[in-house]
């Protein structure tokens, strides 16, 4: 009998979600189909060069999906499932404020953290709490029955999480366990069949579309699962002369001339899904529901906290120019103000601090140079040190914010009124029972490690 590590249960759990997904929602599979042709084409355009931003085989089964929970407790057994699957909180995203309407949500994304891990497969699930607590959204009395009915349901059951904490405890599990842990986390994100309440989800969605998705039914499920591609132009592309339409735009940075930075995100908006609903009269009737979407990603290299300034920045001084000018597309305005300001090679992000990256060392640039500290910029503007970049793995609260809202019918309601509820990363940490990292701290460790081994490779003391 074998065994199966964290990162195999890893890959295992992203092949039967998107199997699952796939039956589910057969739409799924046209994107994934298509990201697939986008992906062989640009390598086949590019070569070596497409895979600057992860291999061809991480790529391809590159995917991030997205679950909603209820409660505190709720978040704190969905972490226990990821941890059998190597995958931990990182990043703390607050959507309540990130868009103009009302996301009731507090965020984290679970995900593999070494460089090695992500590379075997980087699987990730984008995961959010309802902010029951917050009375900007819910008053008392609604309160005390969403906690009630948040305490009543059970999303994991015991013989999931326990094999699940014998998972992370003995980093994998026999086959035939490997198996039914498989099967059960599966099975705990499926859409359920059981009859929705249908008074009290409309309660509910009257608030917001995001509210009734998590508080409205007795289960949890995989709202959107989203592969990776390489071109994400020449696959929305694709999808509308496939005839699916999708949002409006590309949200993220726009296409430019330059590397690409962070994460560009498009998607196509909730189908409607046909679901029974039990009605206050006892009767068991048809209806739909649009809660589950596609949505699609280009990933490029992560920022620092100089370059998230840069960009933030930026992002602001598009909308400014967009206020002023109703006759201009986004993405156009957006790429004349990224000319402006952000350089336009890795070398540049690199030397000015703006991304992250790892080094490879060029001694013979420097050989016979005087002795003595020089910087990490004087290695990279003569060449001794060429940059790789390193991939960001995390998501943008705007964007999310977003993709919430091109998939809810309308705004719902929000009560400015009301003092907010404070959440914050280390809120986040004492909920799951383990620490969020932070995401700069992980991929400034990584650019750190590599630093290290680059001055002892040129044999040098960087200052
Ligand atoms: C999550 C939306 C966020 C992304 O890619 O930014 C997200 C959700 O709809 O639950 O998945
Ligand atoms: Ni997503």
């Amino acid at each position: 009998m074998s065994f199966q590590s964290l990162w195999e249960l890893r890959a295992a759990f992203a092949r039967s979600l998107s199997t699952m997904y796939g039956t589910e929602v057969p739409a799924y599979n046209t994107l994934v189909e298509v990201s697939t042709k986008v992906n062989q084409e640009h390598l086949r355009q590019h070569g070596a060069d497409a895979e600057r931003l992860g291999s061809i085989s991480r790529v391809t089964a590159e995917r991030h999906g997205a679950i909603r929970v209820g409660s505190e407790r709720e978040l704190s057994q969905v972490a226990r499932v990821f941890a059998a699957f190597g995958m931990h909180p990182v990043g703390f995203y607050d959507l309540r404020d990130a868009a103009s309407s009302a996301v009731p949500v507090v965020s984290t994304a679970f995900r593999p953290i070494d460089a090695d891990e992500l590379a075997k497969n980087p699987f990730r699930v984008f995961t959010s709490m309802l902010a029951v607590e917050d009375p900007r959204f819910f008053d008392a009395q609604l309160q005390r029955e969403l906690d009630d009915f948040f305490n009543r349901r059970e999303l994991f059951g015991p013989e999931l999480l326990e094999l699940a904490d014998r998972a992370a405890a003995a980093g994998g599990l026999p086959d035939a366990e490997a198996k039914r842990l498989l099967e059960l986390a599966t099975r705990a994100f499926e859409l359920s069949a059981e009859p929705v309440d249908y008074d009290w989800y409309r309660r509910l969605e009257a608030i917001s579309a995001v509210a009734s998705d998590i508080g409205g039914v007795t289960t949890t499920h995989i709202n959107h699962l989203t592969p990776r591609v390489l071109d994400i132009d020449a696959l929305y592309a694709g999808m509308e002369a496939l005839g699916i339409t999708m949002i409006d735009e590309i949200q993220g940075p726009p296409r430019w001339d330059g590397p690409d930075v962070l994460l560009r995100q498009t998607s196509f908006k909730a189908l409607g899904e046909k679901r029974m609903f039990r009605h206050s009269d006892g009767s068991v009737r048809p209806g739909e529901l649009r809660v589950r979407f596609g949505e699609v990603e280009a990933r490029g290299i992560a920022l620092t906290p100089a370059g998230r300034d840069v960009y933030d920045r930026m992002v602001a001084e598009v909308d400014a120019r967009l206020a002023a000018d109703a006759d201009v597309v986004r993405q156009d305005v957006a790429r004349t103000v990224w000319e402006e300001n952000l350089p336009n090679t890795e070398a540049e992000l690199a030397a000015q601090g703006l991304a992250y990256f790892t080094f490879k060392p060029h001694p013979e640039v420097i050989a016979g140079r005087p002795a003595g500290p020089i910087t990490l910029t004087e290695l990279i503007v003569s060449g001794a040190a060429v940059p790789e970049p390193i991939v960001y793995e995390d998501f943008l609260p705007r964007s999310a914010a977003g993709i919430f809202q091109s998939n809810l019918t309308d705004g719902g309601t929000k009560n400015d009124a009301e003092q907010a509820t404070a959440y914050d990363i280390d809120r986040m940490s004492r909920i799951i029972g383990r620490e969020v990292l932070d995401p700069n701290n992980l991929y400034q460790a990584q650019q750190d490690v590599s630093v290290t081994e680059l001055a002892k490779d040129l044999g040098v003391e960087i200052s």
